[in-house]
C-alpha cells in the first residue's frame, strides 16, 4: 500500500474532523490530495504530532480528531504513546503511517526495519485499541471502525517507503497556523 492511496481512500472522513499530521512527505500528500482548513500540518516538532492532537481532542471533546503520524516521528517521542494512554481521549485517531523509513530527509531505516512494532508497543503502553495493517482495504476498514467505536485507536499502516516529488507546497506554515487556529475558534 502507499500511503497516498490510504489517504485518498480516507480523504472524504476527514471533511468534518480535526487533522493533525507530521511534516514532510504525509503533508505534502495530504496537500496533494486537498488541502482543507481543518488540516494541520506540524513542522519542525517531531514526534509531537500525537501530543497536540492530544490537546485539541482534550478541549474538544465534541469533535473527533484524525492525527497522521510517521513511524520515525512516533520512535522519537515514545512517551507520547504513553501520554496519550493515560489520558485517553475517546474522539481521537492516531494512524502511523510506517515506511520503517525516515523519507523525509533521505530515507534511513528506523527501527521498525528491524523489528520494532508499533502497535505492540502503543498496546504496552496502554492504547485501549491498537491494530497494524497492510492493505488499503484493511487501512479503510479499520479507520471506520476506529471512527465508530470512538475510543482512542492507533493504527499502524505499513506503506511502501515512498513520498511526493517535492515537499515545498504553496501553503506557508504561518497561514497554516492562523487558518487552523481561526477554524478551531469558529
Ligand atoms: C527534532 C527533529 N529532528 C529531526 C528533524 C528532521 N526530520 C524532518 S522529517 C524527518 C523524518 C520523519 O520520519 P517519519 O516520521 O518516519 O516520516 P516519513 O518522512 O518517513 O514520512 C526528520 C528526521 C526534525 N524536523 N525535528
Amino acid at each position: 500500500m502507499t500511503r497516498l492511496d490510504a489517504l485518498r481512500a480516507v480523504y472524504a472522513q476527514l471533511q468534518e474532523r480535526i487533522v493533525v499530521t507530521i511534516m514532510g512527505a504525509v503533508a505534502a500528500e495530504l496537500q496533494s490530495i486537498g488541502h482543507r482548513p481543518n488540516f494541520f500540518y506540524l513542522q519542525h516538532a517531531m514526534g509531537l504530532a500525537s501530543s497536540m492532537g492530544l490537546g485539541i481532542a482534550l478541549s474538544k471533546p465534541d469533535r473527533q480528531v484524525v492525527v497522521f503520524d510517521g513511524d520515525g516521528s512516533v520512535l522519537m517521542n515514545l512517551g507520547g504513546l504513553t501520554t496519550l494512554a493515560r489520558y485517553r481521549p475517546r474522539n481521537l485517531v492516531h494512524v502511523v503511517f510506517d515506511n520503517e523509513s525516515l523519507l523525509s530527509v533521505g530515507g534511513f531505516p528506523t527501527a521498525t526495519a528491524t523489528g520494532s512494532d508499533l502497535a505492540g508497543i502503543a498496546a504496552a503502553a496502554g492504547v485501549p485499541s491498537t491494530a497494524t495493517v497492510t492493505t488499503v482495504d484493511a487501512f479503510t476498514a479499520a479507520f471506520d471502525a476506529a471512527l465508530s467505536a470512538r475510543d482512542l485507536t492507533t493504527i499502524v499502516a505499513k506503506v511502501e517507503a515512498v513520498g511526493p516529488t517535492g515537499y515545498v507546497t504553496d501553503l506557508s506554515l504561518l497561514e497554516n497556523r492562523f487558518q487552523f487556529q481561526r477554524y478551531l475558534r469558529s
